[in-house]
């Protein structure tokens, strides 16, 4: 395998960095996973695979989940500990697996990074390549935001206080991407597609799960955050979000995991 490999689970917005960063770089990314509830009947490893019966009897694997997993029990090795020391997936390798990258930004980077047709995607000095990490840095904000909120709607445990965050997460994020497009013309930065159009796109894509989450939310007389109004107030960020949704190297991660949310 030559590239990268990464363990998940699937299908996953996050992961669509990587693999369209992969189209337009020309790198192989090789995905390992499944659903999300089937992630508990995994050995996390670099070899990940379905559990076998005497994996659950090693109790050297077993560990407390934490984020997304509370109250279970995930069978991690201690080779991915040594390789992930927060223990989460998404989970990329080098070939050899002697290389951990976690975060799914930074996954992302070492895509960029090993293509060796895609300059300008990453940057093309310090300058210009340090103001995509800038844009990249800013979304983890609203991504933790929004990981509570979504988690929180999948265990039914969502509140008006952890809905109004997430709504205020998103307004900032988006407020900032509506002035850089609206300044820049076609893009984000650097007058050209960057890594972090495509961060933009996969964190806004997958806070749409939101949508199917509607009983949830109108159980607190909530509606879902993204509507109208959303889009009205932030026009040109939403303008870019659906035009890179069409972009050839977007379209095949994200046509159907969209379709799927509505
Ligand atoms: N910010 C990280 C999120 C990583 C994360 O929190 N992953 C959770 C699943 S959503 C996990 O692996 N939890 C396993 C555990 O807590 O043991 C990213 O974007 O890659």
């Amino acid at each position: 395998m030559a590239g990268i490999r990464i363990f998940s689970y699937l299908p996953n917005p996050r992961i669509f960095k990587s693999t369209i960063a992969a189209r337009l770089c020309g790198v192989n990314v090789e995905l390992v996973g499944a659903k999300p509830p089937e992630l508990r009947e995994w050995l996390w490893d670099f070899a990940a695979r379905p559990l076998e019966a005497k994996d659950k009897q090693d109790e050297s694997l077993a560990r407390k989940g934490r984020t997304g997993f509370v109250g279970t029990v995930l069978y991690k090795t201690d080779a991915f500990i040594e390789a992930h020391p927060f223990g989460t997936v998404p989970a990329a390798f080098s070939p050899d697996g002697r290389v951990g990258i976690f975060e799914s930004n930074s996954i992302m980077r070492a895509v960029a990074r090993l293509g060796k047709n895609c300059t300008g995607l990453y940057g093309e000095d310090p300058y210009s390549t340090s103001r995509v990490d800038s844009f990249l840095d800013a979304s983890l904000g609203f991504a933790r935001d929004s990981q509570i909120y979504l988690l929180a709607l999948a265990n039914d445990t969502v509140t008006k206080e952890i809905y109004e965050r997430a709504k205020n997460a998103l307004a900032v994020y988006l407020a900032a991407v509506n002035n850089a497009v609206s300044v820049d013309g076609a893009f984000i930065t650097n007058g050209r597609l960057t890594l972090a159009d495509i961060c933009f796109c996969c964190e806004y894509a997958l806070f749409m799960r939101e949508r199917k989450r509607k009983k949830s939310l109108s159980a607190l007389q909530l509606s879902p955050i993204v509507s109208l109004d959303i889009e009205t107030e932030f026009p040109s960020a939403i303008t870019h979000f659906r035009r890179l949704c069409e972009h050839e190297a977007f379209s095949p991660d994200l046509g159907p995991f969209l379709r799927e949310q509505t």
